[in-house]
């Protein structure tokens, strides 16, 4: 076997290089009988390295599955870990009724949003989509390994042995062996990199060290269309991100800015290489602005620049601003700004920042924000508002709650963490009353972390209005809520009908699980819980063994730490095998003691696309002989 094994590896090495190196091979391939072919390549295509699918890609058409199996076969940690949280759904959309492939596309995306901490391989992906909806593998291989070869050269032009010729910088082995290189040392500097695969480039993330001259000329065949710069810092690198930003300006949709530090001075410079036909209109659609100091903290001098920017920018979708030193006084430009162009913004975020105050009637600025503005003036086609983090508090409340009527097509909207406390939520109130019957309604609420009491979320909750749509999804986690709070939940999940209900860590204890389940109703609509973090013992368990009964569309359950006994899993295993729900996952860690439970084997049998539904705590029974007493 091991004789055959390096033998086809051989041919494979052999055709290969014929391959790389003149075409000849390749040519005598494709006259063979097509259904030998066919099989031939099929074989051959999953060993064959990416420099020589490359050249046989120019004679023949359709390689795309080969080069996602490429994509995954170099990329594997991200395919590792979607396999390690498959089930689990974050955040965002539940993505309940995706068909597995797409379901597990759409879990890559994810994952590389969380592990670069930014948008860019989302974009990556919904860029490289045609209009049919596939994904050109071939285009997103080269474009991730161009961002290698350019992440690489950035860390090695920093170490002092550079010479500052950044386009010679060498390419490392490990590198040139993913793409199966021939021992040709004209290709293993950057330059190479950048000339041939430059134009398949559209999503490219760049260290300040990039961001000069040189790096422009090696892209100029680039349609780039999405950039995200980090650490811009200097005059120097400004001008190199200013360049490439002219010359992508036909292109580019999405700019992102993290770690940066950049002046008024420099904010003007970077608008005016974004507009395009000697006016100013740019086609920018996302603008996201990270970790960077861009503002005078509390200060009202605001980047002229930037005011320009947010007024011309017609295509103009979404505007974020996370941690950037923002003060009340710039989030009011930037609201009164908004308010009065007519753009078709969806998206606006301003978060961790410290903008309490920010639309106080008193200290008005000349073009103040107030109720009796015309109602053509408005927020009209704003969806998502996320202000999380920001110290808002009781009076910003009550303000958002005028300015929310600016935004009739809001449907989601973040104001977590932030010390709102009860008479903030109250003054809300009426708000959330017309959001919920309202043409579109409100689809999405998130009040964590706002100081709020149960007196005041039952308000809330029993004010709320039966909505035509079903409520996507309402967290009110971590606020200390009390036992209390339990009847107006249950009540609140008849009438809401919500999918996605987050109330973790809000102080439920026994005694608020023991009401949870006095008022479970007949039948109940919800597809994800999370009750993490609520103390309740062996009445979690009976709460979830109830619910799996009623709740025939129920998907994911979260109920991590909840100190549940060893009996609990009894009850859930009872509950399960009687379920015929739809039930993909149910989290119980971090509850030690249940893994002394004879039912830890039977419970692990239970299983949604290979993977047990239960997640149960292996530490500290790990190793441990498992008892099989019935
Ligand atoms: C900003 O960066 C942080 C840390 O990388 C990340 O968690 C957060 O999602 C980013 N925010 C935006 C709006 O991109
Ligand atoms: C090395 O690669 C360059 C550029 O692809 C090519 O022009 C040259 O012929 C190659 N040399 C050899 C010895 O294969
Ligand atoms: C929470 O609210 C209470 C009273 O409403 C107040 O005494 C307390 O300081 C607040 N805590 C925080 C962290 O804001
Ligand atoms: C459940 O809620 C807690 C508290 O908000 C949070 O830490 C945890 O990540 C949530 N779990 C999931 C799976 O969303
Ligand atoms: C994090 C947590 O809640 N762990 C608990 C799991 O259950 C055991 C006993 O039931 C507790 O001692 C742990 O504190």
């Amino acid at each position: 076997m091991v004789e055959v094994a390096s033998l086809f590896s051989l041919c494979i090495k052999s055709i290969s290089a014929q391959i790389i190196n003149g075409c000849d091979g390749a040519e005598e391939l494709f006259e063979l009988p097509s259904h030998f072919l066919d099989g031939f390549l099929d074989g051959l295509l999953m060993e064959l390295p990416p420099l020589a699918l490359q050249k046989l890609h120019e004679l023949h058409d359709n390689f795309n599955t080969a080069w996602k199996i490429l994509y995954k076969k170099r990329w594997p940690m991200a395919i590792e870990k979607m396999r390690h949280t498959n089930s689990i759904i974050p955040d965002g959309d539940v993505a309940i009724s995706r068909p597995v492939d797409d379901f597990v596309d759409w879990r890559l995306q994810d994952l590389e949003k969380m592990e670069t901490g930014s948008n860019i391989m989302q974009d990556a992906l919904a860029m490289s989509r045609s209009g049919d909806g596939c994904v050109d593998w071939q285009q997103l291989y080269w474009e991730a390994h161009l961002q290698s070869c350019l992440d690489e050269a950035a860390e090695r032009a920093l170490l002092p042995t550079s010479d500052g010729h950044i386009g010679g910088v060498k390419i490392s082995d490990e590198i040139m062996n993913y793409i199966g290189h021939s021992g040709n040392t004209t290709q293993d500097c950057l330059s190479y990199h950048c000339i041939n695969f430059g134009h398949y480039a559209r999503c490219l993330r760049l260290q300040n060290v990039l961001c000069v001259a040189e790096v422009c000329e090696l892209l100029t065949s680039s349609k780039l269309r999405v950039l995200a710069f980090r650490r811009i810092k200097s005059k120097f690198h400004v001008d190199g991100v200013c360049r490439l930003l002219n010359q992508n300006k036909e292109s580019l949709v999405s700019l992102e800015f993290i770690y940066c530090q950049l002046s008024p001075a420099s904010w003007n410079h970077i608008c005016n290489s974004v507009y395009v036909g000697g006016s100013e209109i740019h086609w920018i659609r996302h603008l996201c602005i990270n970790s960077s100091f861009i503002f005078e903290s509390k200060s009202s001098s605001f980047p002229g620049g930037l005011s320009s920017f947010l007024s011309s920018g017609r295509s103009l979708e979404s505007l974020r601003f996370c941690d950037t030193q923002m003060g009340p006084k710039c989030a009011k430009i930037i609201f009164n700004t908004l308010i009065e162009s007519s753009c078709g913004l969806v998206t606006l975020e301003i978060s961790d920042d410290e903008i309490a105050g920010w639309l106080s009637k008193v200290d008005r600025s000349p073009v103040g924000f107030s109720l009796s503005l015309p109602p053509q003036i408005s927020l009209k086609s704003l969806r998502v508002l996320n202000l999380r983090g920001n110290n808002l508090c009781k009076d910003d409340a009550e303000d958002l709650s005028n300015a929310l009527n600016q935004m009739p097509d809001l449907r989601n909207m973040d104001i977590s963490d932030n010390p709102i406390e009860d008479d903030g939520i109250r003054s809300l109130i009426p708000y959330f009353i017309k959001a919920f019957v309202k043409a579109c309604p409100i689809s999405d609420i998130k009040i964590e972390n706002c100081n709020l009491s149960g007196v005041a979320v039952a308000e809330l909750l029993r004010s709320l209005p039966t909505t035509r749509e079903p409520l996507n999804s309402l967290s009110i986690a971590k606020n200390e809520l009390g036992s209390s709070i339990s009847a107006a939940i249950m009540e609140f999940l008849g009438t809401s009908r919500v999918r996605k209900l987050n109330i973790a860590d809000i102080g439920l204890g026994a005694l608020g699980f023991q009401e949870l389940e006095n008022g479970m109703q007949e039948k109940v609509e919800v597809a994800y819980i999370n009750i993490s973090m609520n103390r309740g013992g062996i009445r979690a368990a009976h709460f979830i063994s109830q619910l799996i009964s009623h709740a025939p569309n129920l998907v994911i359950v979260n109920a991590e730490a909840n100190i549940m006994p060893a009996e609990s899993l009894a009850i859930i295993h009872n509950a399960l095998k009687q379920s015929k729900g739809k039930l993909q996952h149910l989290d119980l860690r971090e509850n030690y003691s249940l893994c002394l439970s004879k039912y830890t084997a039977a419970i692990l049998e239970f299983k949604f696309h290979g993977e047990p539904i239960v997640k149960i705590p292996l530490f500290p029974c790990f190793g441990v002989p498992y008892d099989d007493d019935p």
